[in-house]
């Protein structure tokens, strides 16, 4: 035998209107319980780090984060890649894929700059003083910068996913600044110690701190 429904022993009694009005109310708390937990879109935050090797902090290292969802357009303004003293300058360049690089000579004679590098192949004479060539980066990935004419001359073109980047300044400091919260890969490239990868998880308002630490010096 089923046992009737009860409170402190009282049966409960059932109506059927009761019952319609218990199944409304239900209803709407369905709904308006609904609609009221659907996630507010978080707000973006900042992420603050170091790269360093062994102790130090590593200069011109590219930090930068995979995975992050959305689609952002690329900058409509240049990227400028100078040669100066034969020297590049930046000597570590980073730009959302899309960009467009300036070369730029503003040497008072000529370069022959190029690279065979995957993600970019070019060959471009730069005669004269103010020479300007435009590089259109389309492939993410390191390119490799090199002159013909000045073989010490070098510089890397590092073209990333989306615009969630950063290049370490002289102390190995970096910032990535409106990144959306969420958990992500956070890469660190240096040319002179390779590529190292790391678990990121940015949170709403503190965003976060990342330490990534290369062996070594
Ligand atoms: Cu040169």
């Amino acid at each position: 035998m089923r046992p009737t429904p009860s409170i402190n022993g009282t049966p409960l009694k059932y109506s059927r209107t009761s019952f319609v009005l218990l199944s409304a109310s239900a209803l709407m708390v369905l709904c308006f319980g609904a609609s009221s937990s659907t996630p507010r879109p978080l707000a973006p935050a900042n992420v603050a780090g170091k790269v360093m090797a062994g102790a130090a902090g590593l200069a011109n290292a590219v930090v930068y984060l995979e995975g992050v969802p959305g689609t952002f357009p690329a900058p409509t303004q240049r990227a400028i890649l100078n040669q100066k003293d034969k020297n590049f300058t930046p000597h570590v360049l980073a730009v959302q894929k899309g960009t467009t690089v300036e070369l730029l000579n503003s040497d008072d004679f000529l370069h022959n700059t190029f690279s065979d590098s995957k993600a970019k192949t070019f060959n471009l004479n730069q005669p004269v003083k103010d020479s300007r060539s435009l590089l259109k980066t389309d492939q993410a990935g390191v390119v490799e910068v090199r002159c013909h004419i000045h073989g010490s001359m070098q510089a890397w073109l590092i073209v990333l996913d989306n615009p969630f980047f950063a290049v370490t300044d002289a102390k190995g400091i970096f910032h990535i600044n409106g990144v959306p919260p969420g958990t992500y890969k956070m890469k660190a490239w240096s040319e002179t110690h390779g590529t190292l990868t790391q678990e990121v998880k940015v949170v709403e308002k503190d965003g976060a701190t990342v330490l990534l630490k290369f062996a070594g010096k």
